[in-house]
């Protein structure tokens, strides 16, 4: 792999190559896959970390917080986390093609946005949930993003019930099925492409463990603890790399 990679002209082209030669490649990422679709990530400098706010946003996005606060949680959600007019950038423009292609197998995403599908993608898997889809936390009833936009203060549901956006918040465990079925299809995969992830977000980082190949494929704009297990590695925007092949 690295000999192969010291004759190529740059990392694109190994890239491109990489993707040209397989046909069961699984993409694993995170919140930057979307922040050129005006969604801001948590770690960047522009990212939620760094804004100021009167709890910090691992608080606000726990469990505990939801329960005891959930007027605030709904604040901070509402005009945060949620961003009904983004779009698909290049990114996931280009990982739904891969898939209709036949060469990719799975989405794996850390992300909430929906945007994956909306670009076309079927085979998504949402480790964190998703902002789509809510839920009253007594009856079960579903309801849709545009209720949760729509309401005001805490959404209820016509039970009284109070209801529950569909993402794991900060304390809480992920959905065991879709886990264990990114575990199989990155443990299977020929080749991964990990991106717009800092990787600091576990149990969802451990996941790179399961990979068993030779092409770890890592794209993202500032380095992350698992450089170092890549083959491959490109330090850009991931909208850009994978728009460009
Ligand atoms: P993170 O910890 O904020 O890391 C994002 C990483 O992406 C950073 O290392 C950035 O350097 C990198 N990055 C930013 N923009 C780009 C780009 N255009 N190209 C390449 N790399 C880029 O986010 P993680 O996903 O690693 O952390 C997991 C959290 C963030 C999950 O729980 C998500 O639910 C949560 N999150 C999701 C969204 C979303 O759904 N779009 C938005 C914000 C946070």
């Amino acid at each position: 792999m690295t000999k192969k990679m010291e004759k190529m002209n740059n990392k694109r082209d190994f890239l491109a190559e990489i993707i040209k030669d397989s046909d069961n490649i699984v993409f694993f990422g995170g919140a930057g896959v979307s922040t050129k679709s005006g969604i801001p990530d948590f770690r960047s400098a522009d990212g939620l970390f760094s804004s100021k706010y009167k709890y910090p946003p691992e608080v606000m996005l726990s469990h505990t917080f939801f329960m005891n606060h959930t007027e605030d949680f709904y604040h901070f959600y509402r005009e945060k986390m949620i961003y009904r007019d983004a779009r698909p950038n290049k990114a996931h423009i280009k990982l739904a093609e891969l898939e209709q292609e036949g060469k990719l197998k799975a989405v794996v995403t850390q992300n909430i946005d929906g945007l994956h599908q909306l670009a076309g993608s079927k085979n998504v898997l949402e480790l964190h949930g998703s902002v789509h889809r809510n839920y009253c936390m007594k009856c079960r009833k579903r309801y849709s993003l545009d209720y949760i936009l729509d309401t005001q203060g805490i959404p209820r549901c016509e039970c009284k019930g109070i209801i529950k956006p569909d993402v794991v918040l900060y304390e809480e465990s992920l959905d065991n099925h879709v886990l264990f079925k990114s575990i199989s299809y990155i443990s299977n995969a020929d080749v991964l492409i990990v991106g717009g992830t800092s990787l600091n977000v576990y149990p969802a980082a451990g996941l790179v463990d399961y990979y068993n190949g030779d092409k770890l494929v890592l794209i993202n704009k500032s380095e992350t603890p698992m450089d170092y297990k890549a083959n491959l590695i490109i330090h850009d925007s991931i909208d850009e790399v994978l728009g460009d092949i």
